[in-house]
């Protein structure tokens, strides 16, 4: 980067000096040391995130993208790199024979984790505030609000756990995070600009490429005048943010009961770049989760005057995120607590 670091927290992050010394490491140890360089509670990145808040107002969202995109990159090298020094060094040499005074490995967050504070910062670099909610809710929050009355088709497609609490099937597993945004609108005026990540449940048999606990993130905006604009512009910028600016987004008809319009949207295949390859079935394009503008149902269900205002939300699985990112799959792998994997990422 060019600017000048008295003015621009940014500018001090060098990318190519950082992938140097990541390709430079020869052992996990100094893989660790560099993470904590570039990437720790006191790192380069948390010290540029900081002074963000220094900054006027109008230059937060450019520098936030810049620190975001700085620190997928390097994110992404230590993963490589680890991957290229391969289980042997990763793990350490295969004989040691030395007596006594080894230092423990540290340990570090789960894949889920990392993705989960990285999509945070993304977004709170674009202005959005982090929500989280119960696990364990009620049909109110997790359906009827949301505009799924009783028996309307759309709950069968939500397989849900039911928790044998008060009166039959009032309590449930959330099968979304979808109820968290009912809770954040109950809970303060417009505007909203609010994400919510966190773990959701479904009844579903666990199997290499199902699994029946898995983690979603979903967004929120509230506001006057916000349009399918606002959002369609929204997942470029966040999807761009965490994959890289050579990723494009787009966004396909579909629904859902708490959006009208709704819409799908898929990323250009990570791997063919939308050429077209074995992973995105030759189509270019990998469908990654649903968003849309908000139903004027559900912001009567809250009080919010639909008149007044609008709003858009998406959603989608955190796990396909690190999975697109890194190759990582089955989804499975992510909750089998196999050493290896837990190592490596
Ligand atoms: C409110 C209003 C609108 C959030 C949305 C989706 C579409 C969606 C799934 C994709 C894959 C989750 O992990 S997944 O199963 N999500 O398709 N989510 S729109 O819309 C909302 C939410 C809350 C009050």
């Amino acid at each position: 980067m060019t600017t000048d670091p008295a003015t621009d927290p940014a500018a001090e992050l060098d990318l190519d000096a950082a992938r140097a010394a990541i390709a430079a490491a020869t052992t996990a140890d100094e893989l660790d040391e560099l993470r904590r360089r570039f990437l720790g509670k006191k790192g380069l990145v948390a010290r540029a995130k900081e002074s963000i808040k220094t900054l006027a107002p109008d230059q937060r969202p450019a520098v936030g993208r810049a620190v975001s995109t700085y620190s997928a990159a390097v994110e992404e090298a230590l993963g490589a790199r680890a991957a290229g020094l391969g289980p042997a060094e990763v793990e350490g040499p295969s004989l040691d024979l030395t007596l006594g005074g080894h230092g423990r490995r540290r340990g570090h967050s789960h894949l889920v984790t990392q993705c989960r504070r990285d999509l945070e910062d993304v977004f709170v670099a674009l202005g959005y505030r982090v929500a989280e909610g119960p696990e364990v809710e009620s049909d109110w929050y997790n359906f009827e609000a949301l505009n799924f009355p009783r028996g309307h088709p759309a709950r069968a497609m939500q397989d849900t756990l039911y928790v044998d609490l008060g009166e039959p099937e009032q309590v449930l597993l959330r099968t979304h995070t979808s109820p968290v945004q009912i809770r954040v609108m109950e809970s303060q005026p417009p505007p909203i600009y609010c994400v919510m990540p966190g773990r959701t449940y479904r009844n579903e048999t666990p199997s290499p490429r199902n699994s029946p606990v898995f983690h979603q993130i979903e967004g929120l905006a509230v506001d006057r005048g916000l349009t399918f604009g606002d959002l369609a512009g929204t997942i470029e910028a966040f999807t761009s943010a965490y994959f890289g600016q050579r990723v494009r987004s787009r966004l396909l008809p579909s629904f859902f009961p708490f959006t009208e319009p709704s819409a799908e949207f898929a990323l250009s295949c990570v791997f063919c770049d939308g050429s077209g390859c074995r992973v995105c079935s030759h189509t270019g394009w990998i469908e990654l989760g649903g968003c849309g503008m908000v139903d004027p149902n559900v912001f009567r269900s809250v009080g919010i005057d639909p008149e007044e205002y609008s709003g858009f939300a998406f959603g989608f699985g955190l796990e396909r995120m690190p999975m697109l990112r890194y190759g990582v799959e089955p989804i499975k792998t992510f909750f089998d607590n196999d050493l290896r994997f837990l190592i490596r990422y």
